[in-house]
């Protein structure tokens, strides 16, 4: 009997995989797929991964701080919310046939990245808020349409991730406001850190289209739904008036409504700055990779009794 009676052969299995792309449908785990497809998935997802958790660092940075309990409550939650995104989604790589272990290896050699965001420090408790209104607010952008995105449990794990996201969206919005109806110090503050981080949150959605080697790839596949450009586009039209409101001046002189294109036309970001951060060259890329690194050092003990725990009771059951 030939094989092809009974297993299709890798031409019947790739044409069902660009099927089911072309019908919108999902990727399962079990399903096959192009070595390029998993290879690009694991580290789109091991890049997320790593950036929620590194990502930890800079509002962490300000938890003992927090000028209020309730402040402090807010701020714990948030950053307690990252760690369980981090994990959902190395729980995602996994299930592509990535080790956990070995993807946080590459983190820490300076094999595989993290969002250039979180290469930038946190110098007032105004980067609390910003963070959140900012930085939230471009990863929702980036990170809704993921919700659609060609890899199930990629997707699926998006939708939660989006949900509190947008509550870490609100709660900065929400600490700037007060901010912004509080002192002129207070008031100086916010625009001090929305000045920092306006355009390090421009970046967050990649190189502009025609210098981003995956994007056509990556969208022929159904993984991003949307080019770099666009969403930054979005970001910005979704942000000027929430700026406007709030009473901030975002720090872009080409910044205006541009009515026969329906957008906010804005200046150029600094790409040379972007590829440095990338590079591993940004203001805090060795601090945040030596924290990361001594935190896995110091976890150690509780993988090595754990892995003991279940030696010892797996053999019992
Ligand atoms: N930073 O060809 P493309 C968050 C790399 S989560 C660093 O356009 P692609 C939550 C890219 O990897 C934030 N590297 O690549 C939170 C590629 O290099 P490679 C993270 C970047 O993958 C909030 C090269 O440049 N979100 O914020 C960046 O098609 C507050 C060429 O770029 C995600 O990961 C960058 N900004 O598009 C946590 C969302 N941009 O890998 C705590 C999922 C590009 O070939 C507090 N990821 N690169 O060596 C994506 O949507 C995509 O991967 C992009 C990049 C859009 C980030």
């Amino acid at each position: 009997m030939e094989t092809g009676d009974t297993q299709p052969g890798e031409a019947a299995l790739a044409a069902h995989f660009d099927a089911t792309i072309a019908l919108m449908r999902q990727i399962e785990p079990r399903d096959w797929m192009p070595d390029g497809y998993r290879k690009t998935m694991i580290r789109q997802i091991a890049q997320h991964a790593h950036s929620e958790i590194i990502g930890m660092q800079p509002e962490g940075n300000w938890i003992t701080r927090a000028p209020s309990l309730r402040r402090k409550a807010i701020l714990l939650a948030k950053v307690q919310d990252e760690a369980g995104h981090g994990m959902y989604l190395y729980a995602a790589a996994e299930t592509l046939g990535a080790d956990r272990a070995d993807l946080t290896a590459l983190l820490i050699g300076g094999r595989q990245k993290y969002s250039s965001i979180f290469n930038y420090p946190t110098l007032s408790y105004a980067d609390v808020g910003v963070i959140g209104w900012l930085v939230d607010g471009a990863a929702i952008c980036n990170q809704v349409p993921l919700c659609r995105s060609s890899y199930g449990p990629y997707a699926r794990a998006m939708v939660r991730i989006c949900k509190e996201e947008s509550f870490h969206q609100r709660q900065g919005y929400e600490l700037l406001l007060t901010m912004m109806r509080g002192t002129a110090a207070q008031q100086a503050m916010v625009q001090e850190s929305v000045d920092r981080f306006w355009w390090p949150s421009l970046m967050m959605f990649g190189p502009p289209d025609d210098q981003s080697p995956n994007t056509g790839q990556s969208m022929a596949w159904g993984i991003k739904r949307h080019t770099n450009d666009e969403l930054r586009q979005r970001f910005v039209d979704m942000t000027v008036p929430q700026a406007d409101k709030l009473g901030v001046t975002l720090p872009d002189e080409r910044l205006r409504w541009n009515p026969e294109r329906g957008h906010y036309d804005f200046g150029e970001v600094d790409w040379a700055e972007f590829k440095a951060v990338i590079g591993g060259n940004g203001p805090c890329n060795a601090e945040r990779i030596a924290r990361r690194r001594a935190a896995h050092e110091d976890g150690s003990w509780v993988r090595e009794a754990a892995v003991a725990y279940a030696a010892k009771h797996g053999e019992a059951s």
